[in-house]
């Protein structure tokens, strides 16, 4: 079996426990191979019923090793699969419970008659993300360790992909534990001093927690730090293309894309909404933005088309400013220079159409825009395309990306989490700084905690849990 062709297995999940229910047939596809999954206290016996090896020695299965047999109904003992099934001892599997993988060939009938067969036995078909859910809930994984898996399914480069590993092996878990344990024994003093309040905390004492809480601070920071070039990594950098009818802005789209994506054409306007698509530039993944020419003198599609594109610019973390640089600039131009610079934008401004007579004069733009780092392009004969995607490369490398190694915050909800237990801890300095009653220490340190504890999932509410497993794919 080529290694290859499992990526398009289809993962038909089934989960063993009270509550069984009827099959669903969305996830089935053809592939090359399909895989019914089964977890839970009757994987074993269900697959004691369902499959006969091509070799019966009498021996109990190998936990964790592949045997050849085959698929048969228990009612009448024909074949409905030749396979390869692994069955998995708890709790050394991924969700620490039994579990069972049946490889079948990868056609809808015999994936769909296996299932329905595991479900006829008692199995009912899986959540979203219930194999995962399982193994955060079984104490296999902390919910960092279970969201990362999502990044890894979803990683759309080398770096991003690194990201989600670190993450999955615990790298960011460890750090926060490490936080938490440091938080922990500042509480056990405080906490000390409101069950012996005649043994008063004294001024040093005071003075040692806040400055024990400083190195965490320190910390905090780091990690919140890393968020805005981890982000990076997870959602892409919003990139919009914009400017003036006719520049050249889907005809750059096409060239960075290398496929023709956009239609391109001498009319002006010919783009009238905008179209986004990913690529990997240098490890980086950009989701690019054509948009709609902005001008004054638009028509009533047109004037639609330019709204969205003043949207895309001012929801954009990088904007590829276009200019023709075979014409004077317009009052169109001028405009659209005002409305990316006014947002302090991270601009990249490109002098399209090189290959023509050049007729532009920059110099006017020399109070907006650092007109020395313009890019000069001719997009339709792809050329200054490498000095295009080097300096998008150092644009974004300034915001301190490329490194991947240790934890990294590369997830809202963590950032936000962090975010919280900084300003917890802020109030702590102040209460201590103010001389307040250890009680009051106490409440924000323990609020802190609970912070961070929501980042791995110690004190996450259910519908937060529920968000985050209801964007896992059926299967994992
Ligand atoms: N000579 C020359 N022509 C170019 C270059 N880039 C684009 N063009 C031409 O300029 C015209 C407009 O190109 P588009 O890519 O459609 O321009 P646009 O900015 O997307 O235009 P709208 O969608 O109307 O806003 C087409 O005829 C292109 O072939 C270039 O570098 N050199
Ligand atoms: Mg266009």
């Amino acid at each position: 079996m080529p290694i290859t062709s499992i990526s398009k297995a289809q993962q038909v999940p089934t989960s063993t426990n009270q509550d069984t229910i009827a099959a669903i047939s969305t996830a089935l596809g053809a592939g090359a191979i399909g895989i019914v999954r089964l977890s839970g206290p009757r994987a074993r016996s269900i697959c004691q019923c369902l499959f006969v090896p091509a070799k019966n020695n009498g021996e109990s299965p190998v936990s964790h090793a592949l045997r050849h047999g085959y698929v048969i109904d228990p009612d009448n003992k024909s074949r409905v699969d030749e396979v390869l099934i692994a069955q998995m001892r708890a709790p050394n599997t991924f969700t620490k419970e039994d579990m069972a993988e049946i490889n079948c060939h990868g056609g809808i009938i015999p994936l769909q008659k296996t299932l329905k067969l595991c479900l006829a036995q008692g199995a009912r078909l899986a959540e979203p993300g219930e194999f995962t859910k399982r193994a955060y809930l079984n104490g296999r994984i902390d919910l960092v360790q279970a969201e990362a898996v999502i990044d890894i399914i979803q990683a759309k480069t080398q770096a991003a992909l690194q990201a989600a590993i670190n993450q999955l092996e615990g790298g960011l878990s460890e750090k926060i534990k490490q936080l938490q344990q440091a938080l922990l024994n500042i509480l056990a003093q405080v906490e000390a001093d409101i069950d012996f309040p005649e043994e008063e905390l004294e001024l040093d004492s005071l003075k040692q927690i806040a400055s024990s809480l400083t190195p965490i601070n320190r910390e905090l920071d780091q990690l919140a730090a890393g968020f805005s070039q981890g982000r990076l990594f997870r959602e892409g950098v919003a990139t919009a293309i914009v400017g003036r009818p006719n520049v050249g802005k889907s005809t750059l789209l096409n060239q960075l894309l290398q496929q023709e994506r956009a239609i391109v054409t001498p009319i002006p306007g010919t783009t009238r909404d905008t179209i986004e698509e990913s690529i990997n530039l240098g490890g980086f993944p950009l989701r690019l933005i054509d948009t709609a020419g902005i001008t004054h003198s638009a028509d009533v599609v047109e004037k639609h088309g330019v709204k969205r594109s003043r949207q895309a610019l001012k929801q954009a973390e990088l904007v590829l400013l276009v200019l023709d640089g075979s014409q004077a600039l317009t009052d169109d131009d001028r405009n659209i220079i005002a409305a990316a610079t006014k947002d302090n934008k991270n601009i990249v401004l490109i002098i399209n159409k090189i290959d023509l007579e050049q007729g532009a004069d920059l110099s006017q733009l020399k109070e907006t825009l650092p007109i020395n780092q313009a890019i000069y392009l001719s997009a339709k004969q792809g050329l200054g395309l490498d000095k295009l995607t080097k300096a998008i490369i150092e644009r974004l490398s300034g915001a301190g990306t490329g490194n991947v190694e240790g934890a990294i915050i590369t997830n809202a909800r963590h950032h936000q989490a962090l975010t919280n237990a900084q300003q917890a801890i802020k109030r702590v300095m102040g209460a201590i700084g103010q001389g307040l009653s250890p009680e009051f220490v106490a409440i924000d340190l323990n609020e802190a905690l609970n912070y961070l504890g929501e980042i791995v999932g110690q004190t996450t509410c259910a519908d937060v849990l529920e968000r985050i497993f209801s964007q896992f794919c059926i299967g994992k």
